[in-house]
């Protein structure tokens, strides 16, 4: 399959705070090339088109968009620390509604987690990583059967509103619109990657016409911590078109497919007439920041069930941060699912 990529990723490279330091972030440039390698054998590289900037409109917020366009420049200007973030956000009682100001406030209301910074080339690394979303969903629209966008950083914790979980702009619902405007009528985003995707089910939560369906570490004992439960269904006419599946710590293939075999009934049923797939890789049991014990050859399994959806599909690449492995595990999700397409 064509796998769309390219260098512009390299100037991101965020701080996390970890337990008492900032650290570097999991989130490191090495995980584009540990992927390139591993599917340079049996897949070809395509660099991305322009990107549509409506598109982005179509699925953030205006005063967001423009917040982050310009957050580092403001940053050095008044703090010049490392890495941009905030200390803190609109908690628990606190008005949601007005927004802050001053710098650190407005770093606080356009974000959510602490495991998350801007640095000098992050706005144009995200910016990138949804062009590649992009350009593969219009490859796909236009007649390919699947592409897979190499995107980094990554997109499924991003909101309407704010960035968090390493994520900046939601690539997946990037996608998911390129199909929309191409005329499929309602689009599945299944989302595989160990951590729940809360910024795609944020985005179109209150939709019918994009059925998005997640499975991940239950929110219980795993970031992102206050969203993700299977309670949490969709809202007015979008009420039924959001489907979660939390698992507990230790979840192994065979239960973790159980979950992935819902979801893929639940798209059926749906009519949905193409998938993004939401493809992190951080289930695997070497994973270090995760909590699941998917295996290398697991993989190839799930990249067959949703070829057996034979469905337009676009994968866009989110987590996985156990950087040796990531390559293969990536490359067995794609070469099980045209293995299963052939
Ligand atoms: C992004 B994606 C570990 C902090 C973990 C949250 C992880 C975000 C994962 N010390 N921070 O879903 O893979
Ligand atoms: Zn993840």
């Amino acid at each position: 399959m064509l796998v769309v990529t390219s260098d512009d990723h390299l100037a991101h490279h965020a701080l996390e705070l970890d337990s008492t330091n900032l650290i570097p972030s999991w989130e490191t440039p090495t995980r584009v090339d540990s992927v390139r390698r591993a599917v340079a054998p049996d897949h070809r590289f395509v660099g991305p088109g322009e990107l549509d900037v409506s598109l982005l409109h179509a699925i953030h917020d205006g005063e967001y968009l423009a917040f982050m366009a310009g957050v580092w420049d403001r940053w050095v200007a008044e703090e010049a620390g490392p890495a941009a973030m905030g200390v803190a956000w609109p908690a628990r009682r606190f008005d949601q509604g007005r927004r802050p100001t001053a710098l650190r406030g407005l770093l606080g209301y356009h974000g959510f987690a602490a495991d998350c910074s801007v640095v000098g080339g992050t706005w144009s690394a995200a910016l990138a990583s949804a062009a590649l979303a992009q350009t593969a969903a219009e490859l796909v629209a236009g007649g390919e059967r699947a592409m897979f966008a190499l995107c980094r950083p990554p997109g499924h914790h991003a909101t309407r509103d704010q960035f968090g979980g390493y994520c900046y702009l939601n690539n997946a619902g990037v996608a998911v619109e390129v199909f929309r405007r191409s005329g499929v009528e309602r689009v599945a985003v299944l989302d595989i990657d160990y951590h729940h995707g809360n910024g795609t089910q944020d985005i179109f939560y209150e939709r019918d016409d994009v059925l998005v369906c997640s499975i991940h570490a239950d929110p219980a004992f795993e970031f992102p911590y206050f969203c993700g439960h299977a309670s949490e269904t969709g809202h007015g006419a979008g009420e039924g078109y959001n489907r979660n599946e939390p698992l507990p710590a230790g979840t192994e293939l065979a239960e973790w497919l159980t979950a992935v075999d819902r979801c893929v009934d639940a798209i059926r049923d749906a009519g949905c007439g193409a998938v993004v797939v939401s493809t992190g890789v951080d289930t695997f049991e070497a994973d270090p920041i995760s909590q699941f014990l998917l295996r290398t050859d697991d993989y190839p399994v799930v990249g067959a069930r949703i070829a057996d959806m034979g469905l337009p599909t676009v994968f866009v690449l989110e987590g996985g941060y156990a950087v040796d492995a990531l390559g293969d595990n990536v490359a067995g999700v794609l070469n099980g699912f045209e293995a299963a397409s052939a």
